[in-house]
């Protein structure tokens, strides 16, 4: 159970990643993790993290399509849905309604590349996924 303290020592140390997802799938940090198949370059990794810090992911979409938002290798809390604020739901997909938004965190626990993406293989296919790294 997450008490008092948590939060209160969440407040202090979040970093926000902030994403917009709209109809077109064109997110602020587009890349991909694996080969440009016309380069053969990997991208680099959008977001750096800390090992042991404590992030937060403010979304919303401004679309009307469902997000099933998922990060790899990382369990996260959802802390806010549609403006209400939740505590003590770990999950590591969340889906993220037409035009809703949501927060999530995230403790930096489990270092190496990360994958962060939409769960919809055709959005994948538009971009809609970045990596996260380790510095
Ligand atoms: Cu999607």
């Amino acid at each position: 159970m997450l008490g008092r303290g948590h939060i209160e020592r969440v407040a202090e140390r979040v970093w926000e990643i902030r994403k917009t997802f709209r109809n077109d799938m064109r997110v602020p940090a587009r890349l991909y993790a694996d080969e440009d198949p016309m380069t053969g370059e990997v991208a680099p990794a959008s977001f750096h993290l800390k090992e042991g810090k404590r992030y937060r992911i403010r979304m919303h979409n401004a679309s009307d399509d469902i997000h099933p938002i998922h990060l790899h290798r990382h369990s996260f809390e959802l802390t806010k849905i549609s403006g209400r604020a939740t505590a003590g739901i770990l999950k590591d997909v969340v889906m993220l309604g037409g035009y809703q938004d949501a927060e999530i965190d995230f403790v930096a626990d489990n270092p190496g590349l990360t994958l962060f993406h939409c769960h919809q293989q055709l959005h994948m296919d538009f971009g809609f996924m970045t990596l996260f790294d380790y510095v």
